[in-house]
């Protein structure tokens, strides 16, 4: 957590050297806000919502992660029911569909802390049987319940640039209105529970296909005797120049892949769009085929580097 919250710093100094700091306008709604995961997505996230005035209690598996929040003036919860009890809403970003489940359905989960009108938003990304599966919990406790999966990694997290793909309770979507300014820089709203987790599958399914393919070209232009920086250079100019292609494309010449979307995370994603398209019989045969070598990534050890480190799975 030392290393996100240096992260942290790190960035929103940045951004002050740009002089795009503060979003001043921000008018922080007077509820009482929690937040579930202080990961490298969930830091920056908790923190720039501590940074627009926000009320924020945190909790985290981790407790000591929580320390440097409370400096910053959160309040620090002792389980995940008593932050949902003492809370108006309550967001959560944690690993996967599994911490959702054991968040929401544990000891002294989510469950336990819900009561009339309290509100849950999972922000994690998880599969579509566990999003209906909490909402209807939820709901069964006359608690209500929006997903709200974002696109955006590590950078735009800390920065408070995500781009916010919600669905279900829309009552709750425009009271979270404030939150949604300060951790991104739009929100869509897919109207009932489950669009917004099968969006934010297709989306991460079309990054790891790209990702993939400009690692395989990466790889074979190197072996050709190429110029990788060359390579790159062409295709920054060209039609498909984008963020992914120039920032992932940085990682490969250097040889360094600090996680910003950690490879394991990828596959996840591309094994859920899989799960995705067996239930309408779509067929993905480029997709499967890019699921097969992330997960041989995974199992050579790569799953906690960035996902831009597929290309070492492509040279080995
Ligand atoms: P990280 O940095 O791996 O952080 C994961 C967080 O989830 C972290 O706070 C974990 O707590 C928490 N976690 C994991 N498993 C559990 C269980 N079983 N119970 C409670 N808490 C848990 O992930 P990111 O922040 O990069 O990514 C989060 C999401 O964004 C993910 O869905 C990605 O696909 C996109 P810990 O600190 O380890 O105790």
């Amino acid at each position: 957590s030392f290393l996100s919250l240096n992260l942290y710093n790190s960035f929103q100094a940045h951004l002050a050297q740009k002089g795009e700091t503060t979003k001043k306008d921000i008018k922080p709604t007077e509820k009482k806000i929690g937040f579930i995961g202080l990961g490298l997505m969930g830091t920056g996230m908790a923190m720039n919502l501590i940074k627009a005035g926000h009320k924020v209690t945190v909790w985290n598996r981790t407790s000591e992660k929580c320390e440097e929040f409370v400096k910053a003036g959160a309040t620090q919860a002792e389980t995940v029911s008593d932050l949902v009890a003492s809370c108006d809403i309550t967001f959560s970003m944690v690993s996967d569909s599994e911490a959702v489940r054991a968040i929401v359905f544990g000891e002294n989960g989510v469950l336990e802390g819900i009561t009339e009108g309290k509100a849950f938003v999972d922000m994690s990304t998880v599969d579509i049987g566990t999003v209906t599966g909490v909402s209807e919990a939820v709901q069964a406790r006359d608690g209500r319940f929006m997903e709200a999966p974002v696109c955006g990694s590590v950078q735009p997290a800390m920065e408070g640039s995500l781009i916010i793909i919600a669905a279900g309770d829309k009552e709750l979507y425009d009271e979270c209105e404030s939150c949604f300014q300060a951790m991104g820089k739009k929100a869509f709203y897919l109207s009932d529970t489950g669009n917004a987790a099968r969006m934010k599958l297709v989306i991460n399914m079309i990054i790891g296909g790209v990702m993939c393919c400009f690692a395989e070209g990466m790889a074979l232009a190197d072996k050709s005797g190429l110029s990788q920086s060359v390579l790159l250079d062409i295709l920054n100019l060209g039609s498909i120049a984008n963020p992914l292609i120039s920032g992932k494309g940085k990682a490969i010449l250097a040889n360094k892949y600090p996680p910003a979307f950690p490879l394991k995370y990828q596959q996840k994603d591309l094994k859920l769009a899989l799960a995705m398209s067996e239930q309408v019989d779509q067929p993905l045969p480029v997709a499967s085929a890019v699921n097969e070598q992330f997960k041989r990534a995974k199992n050579m050890g790569l799953g906690d580097k960035d996902t831009s480190a597929i290309y070492k799975s492509l040279t080995h």
